[in-house]
């Protein structure tokens, strides 16, 4: 069997994944993306292969593992099994609540995160930036998408609000409906690129799919959010195929993530405040009320506006607290664990 990666390309193939792969290894083995997932079963396509595999598999050394959709995996050529996922360039996750420390994997290999806002009250600068730090912490590229431009005079207004946000940040304003906006989204969704959206409920995300693929594939609100057994139309992990070459997805499922583990992503969003911080006196300043307050001094000056410092305070404490409480969590479990094994121990003696 002889692939060819231009073929593979298309499907988002890149030397990312080349790079974890000998070149014989072509020959052993079928690469597929997962493009959707399934309560029972994981739906792969490559260059001349769509089907359904088993969501959970063991890899060559017999460990469990399992994908998401974006995620690339290889198939036993004879058997089209899967043996092996490849290693992810980008992954959005979340911690599942509760005592185990599992996470629910969301979508893999993400190029860009397309933040859906529109011009009216879903505009919230808190929320974008709460976007923008699950963006930076995955490693994914963020283009704040503004919608309903058509709905006001100032759309202009939204865009500089936005772009303010963060040197270099990409905003883009938008009316969803018109077919126009493929131009404005073209540099991110051309060939093998992988998009994922995120945005309030009735922003625009089901429409900016069907505009930007040319057909009505997803129900919209306008229509129907629901379908009758009460489930949400757009609940299910889909990439969609663009005509220009690129992949979409929709993830209803990372509107409600709590802040955990981004430590990383606020320091990326906040750079300005990490720089402060590095200047204050005290190692441990809380930035309260300390002498040598780096970021009290810039607050006063107006070098750092006060919304900003609340809204920066606000995220930074709410990561810390799910962090630390998914830690603890985890420290009980292990102690719990051990007063088992003490437990059975002491029986056998
Ligand atoms: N005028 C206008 N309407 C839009 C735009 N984007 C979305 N809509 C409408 O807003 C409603 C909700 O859109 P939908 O795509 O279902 O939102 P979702 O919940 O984010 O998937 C629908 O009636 C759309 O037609 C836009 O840019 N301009
Ligand atoms: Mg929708
Ligand atoms: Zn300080």
């Amino acid at each position: 069997m002889t692939i060819h990666l231009d073929d593979l390309a298309a499907y988002g193939w890149n030397p990312f994944f080349s790079a974890q792969l000998d070149p014989d290894d072509f020959s052993k083995a079928v690469a597929v993306r997962v493009i959707a997932v399934h309560r029972n079963a994981l739906e792969v396509a490559g260059p001349d292969l769509a089907k359904k595999v088993p969501p959970y598999f063991s890899d060559e050394n017999g460990n469990p593992d399992n994908a998401t959709v974006g995620d690339w995996l290889l198939l036993d050529p004879d058997t089209l099994h899967p043996f092996q996922r490849l290693q992810r360039k980008s992954l959005f996750q979340r911690r599942a609540a509760g005592t185990q420390n599992k996470s629910q994997l969301i979508a893999a290999n993400i190029d860009t995160l397309f933040i859906v806002t529109s011009c009216n009250q879903d505009f919230n600068i808190a929320r974008l930036e709460r976007y923008l730090v699950m963006a930076r912490e995955a490693d994914v590229t963020p283009v704040v998408t503004i919608t309903k431009a058509d709905q006001v005079d100032n759309a202009q207004d939204y865009v500089q609000a936005a772009a303010k946000l963060s040197p270099g940040l990409l905003v883009e304003a938008l009316n969803a409906r018109d077919p126009k906006c493929i131009e404005h989204l073209a540099p991110w969704c051309a060939k093998g690129q992988t998009v994922a959206m995120i945005g309030s409920s009735g922003v625009g995300k089901s429409t900016l799919i069907n505009t930007l693929s040319g057909t009505r594939k997803i129900t919209t609100q306008g229509i129907r959010e629901d379908d009758a057994k009460g489930r949400h139309t757009t609940s299910g992990r889909t990439l969609y195929r663009l005509p220009g070459g690129g992949w979409i997805i929709d993830t209803p499922g990372m509107r409600e993530l709590q802040l955990t583990d981004v430590k990383a992503g606020i320091e990326t969003v906040f750079a300005d405040i990490l720089d402060l911080q590095g200047q204050c006196k005290f190692n441990d300043c809380q930035h309260e009320a300390e002498p040598g307050c780096a970021v009290l001094a810039a607050l006063e000056k107006g070098d750092l506006e006060a919304e900003r410092y609340k809204r920066w305070k606000k995220l930074a404490t709410e990561e810390a607290l799910n962090t630390s409480t998914q830690s603890e969590r985890r420290n009980r479990d292990r102690a719990f664990g051990k007063t088992i094994k003490t437990a059975i121990k002491n029986k056998r003696r």
